[in-house]
């Protein structure tokens, strides 16, 4: 199915894939027989379960638009391309941690997957209180080795300035990051909401917080002018999908060369989120245990991704930068362990910054997290949300003082037992 392009819909879909090799063959060749559902719940794709008699499979395809928003917001196709790119990195960088790609069709902007049918989506497991042992070793390990060897520390240099020429393409999707999370939280743009009336006076101190805009634009320079890895580029508990024991990132389709504190801050902002918000799902009794679980998922990562990188620096260090020659080839180990501090010490301090702002866009930009979200009573969540805002100013603001998670988490807990908003 090539030519022009043309959305699929429940109804047509067997018909215009039914002679697709790649699907048919997965999930049986009768396509008369196929059943399809769109589920697609993201902000910006249609995402289809087709069943056959044979098994089943995914089919994600872009629309020209922004789904949330509607045709009055134009996106291009081709970030289907740029997802189907990372997601066979990603797969090679750290094996089994995507989903399988059958079939990909530039034209059409689809990519024809695995069905991960025992996974739900991560947010929603939070969300129900359903504490996994395994995820933050999961993630810990899928970020270190994607962002490790999709960098200079590890490419040859030729390889990745190559890529790095392919995903500067993706300008649309970053336009969108760079405007969505890195500005409109911190004045009135036009597709902002928040929780109202009872946010408006903190919204209105945020954005007349100085230091903190000033640290948002500096993070936003970073984020643009930092070409250091290829990024999964969203990856928030929305883009990984659980079982109790397994653990698969999904939708990279922002994918694109920064800085590597960016998917690192992105996701802990998300389980800090995730913390903040429990108060608003009590409704079926204490959510102690899921608090404390939560903040030792963030330490936990963070943990894991150290030394995994750590690991990675030791034993695959083949890369332009910090070459071996330079240290461990003239017996001096003890050089390179202090460049590697220094990198890790720079990850951490920007990956707080990049947290810090997620959480604010969450809850004063465009696209709002489920896990605040859905609390129904308003003054409740106004007070979650709240807390969440203080909390991501301070570590953005305070980033280059703040040493360790703990330290964090610290902080989180103080102001999560707080009784004002
Ligand atoms: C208009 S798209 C809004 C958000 O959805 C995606 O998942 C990204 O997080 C983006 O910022
Ligand atoms: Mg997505």
């Amino acid at each position: 199915m090539t030519g022009k392009f043309e959305a699929l819909s429940v109804e047509t879909l067997p018909k215009r894939l039914g002679e697709n090799a790649a699907l048919s063959e997965r999930i049986g060749k009768d396509s008369s027989r196929w059943t399809v559902r769109e589920v697609g719940d993201g902000n910006l794709n249609l995402v289809f379960i087709v069943e056959g008699d044979k098994g089943a499979a995914v089919v994600k395809q872009a629309l020209p638009y922004v789904r949330l928003v509607g045709d009055s917001w134009p996106l291009p196709l081709k970030r289907s391309f740029f997802e189907y790119h990372a997601l066979t990195r990603q797969e090679r960088r750290a094996p089994g941690s995507v989903p399988a790609i059958y079939h990909f069709d530039e034209d059409q902007a689809l990519i024809v997957m695995e069905y991960l049918s025992s996974h739900v989506i991560l947010r929603r497991a939070l969300i129900d209180g359903r504490e996994l042992p395994n995820i933050a070793r999961d993630i810990g390990l899928f970020m270190a080795r994607t962002l490790f060897r999709g960098s200079d520390l590890s490419m040859v240099t030729k390889e990745r300035k190559a890529d790095l020429a392919l995903f500067a393409d993706n300008v649309e999707l970053c336009d969108i990051t760079e405007n969505l999370v890195f500005s409109d939280p911190y004045f009135d743009a036009e597709m902002n909401r928040h929780t109202s009336p009872q946010l408006d006076g903190v919204v209105a101190e945020l954005r007349a917080d100085r230091d903190l805009k000033v640290e948002a634009q500096r993070l936003k320079h970073l984020f643009a002018a930092n070409a250091e890895t290829l990024l999964h580029g969203d990856l928030h508990s929305g883009s990984i999908m659980v079982t109790d024991t397994e653990t698969r990132m999904i939708d990279p389709e922002f994918a694109f060369y920064g800085p590597i504190a960016f998917d690192v801050g992105m996701l802990l902002a998300n389980f800090w989120m995730a913390f903040f918000s429990q108060r608003g799902h009590e409704e079926k009794g204490s959510r102690d245990s899921m608090r404390a679980y939560l903040l030792n998922v963030t330490a936990e990562t963070w943990a894991i991704f150290r030394a995994e990188f750590s690991q990675l620096w030791r034993t695959e260090r083949t890369g332009m930068l910090y070459h071996r020659s330079l240290f461990e080839d003239q017996g001096d180990r003890l050089a390179a362990e202090q460049a590697l501090d220094h990198v890790l010490s720079g990850i951490w301090t920007d990956l707080l910054g990049f947290a810090g702002i997620e959480v604010h866009r969450r809850i004063l930009g465009l696209a709002h997290n489920a896990d605040f979200e859905i609390i129904a009573d308003e003054n409740l969540r106004a007070r979650c949300e709240a807390k969440a805002l203080r909390f991501g100013r301070h570590i953005a603001v305070n980033r280059r003082q703040i040493h360790s998670i703990d330290e964090v988490n610290n902080l989180a807990a103080l102001i999560e037992q707080e009784s004002r908003i």
